[in-house]
């Protein structure tokens, strides 16, 4: 049995539960709450040293990194097949995963914060929030230690994400020139590791920076929001404008 150890809005997750549906697996689910600090007790710890969503555990086996874990799964289970036959394709497929690991990824974590995800440290002094929110983290301290401050990133780091997000949205509309996925024809782990950066886009309010320049990335987006998956991964509350209020993305 497959058990998937997730948080609702977790863009890290989220890409699992469409390999999942995709696949159609049945699975065993665990919340955690991120913002009760669930993803760092040592109970948890155990199972994913890192303090991090998403975990799976597939019968003895314990899979780790939420990319990791979709190719695991496609090359585990047969039927719907997410990653190309040909060796050159596949490659140019895992270098779509690089990239969106290496840029929309961490770059869509900075609106999220600041417009969805300050409250968890309200309240907090600079020391609280360096001693019990910063310095506690296992993989994702670098990022707190860029926030640097319980208020949220700066309008310097704001922009950069913002850049970074419209060059993801460019580099898409480009490949899609060749549509309808982003690796032509075939639906693949290329698609499932963007969309939770742009849905989050959407969700914060951010689809304008497509909406005006990369129109091929709205269709895509729409295509993909007809796919079963989707719903089965965004479900009622499952994205952070469904439960938390939005403040603005620029605080100073
Ligand atoms: N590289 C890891 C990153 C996982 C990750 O950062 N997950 C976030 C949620 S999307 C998390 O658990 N954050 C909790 C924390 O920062 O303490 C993966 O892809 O699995």
């Amino acid at each position: 049995m497959i058990t998937l150890y997730h948080a609702h809005h977790s863009t890290c997750s989220q890409k699992v539960r469409v390999v999942l549906a995709e696949k159609e697996l049945p699975f065993e689910t665990v919340f955690l709450e991120l913002g009760k600090k669930d993803q760092l007790d040592p109970a948890y710890l155990k199972l994913n040293p890192n303090g991090v969503v998403p975990t799976l555990v597939d019968g003895p086996d314990v899979i780790l990194e939420s990319s990791v874990i979709c190719e695991y799964l496609d090359e585990r289970y047969p039927g719907v097949h997410l990653t190309p036959d040909d060796v050159v394709e596949r490659a140019r497929m895992r270098a779509w995963m690089h990239f969106a690991e290496e840029v929309p990824v961490p770059a869509i974590r900075v609106p999220s914060f600041n417009r969805a995800f300050l409250y968890r440290f309200e309240g907090l002094d600079q020391a609280q929030f360096e001693d019990e929110q910063m310095n506690v983290r296992k993989v994702r301290r670098e990022m707190f230690q860029r926030m640097g401050k319980p208020t949220g990133f700066s309008r310097k780091d704001v922009d950069i994400a913002l850049g970074q997000l419209d060059d993801t949205c460019a580099r898409m509309q480009a490949a899609l020139e060749n549509g309808p996925w982003l690796m032509g024809a075939q639906f693949t782990l290329a698609d499932v590791l963007v969309i939770p950066a742009i849905d989050r886009m959407a969700d914060l309010g951010l689809a304008e920076i497509w909406e005006a320049k990369y129109p091929l990335v709205g269709a895509w987006y729409e295509r993909f929001q007809a796919r079963p998956s989707f719903g089965a991964t965004y479900y009622p509350g499952s994205r952070v404008s469904d439960f938390l209020e939005l403040h603005p993305l620029y605080i100073d």
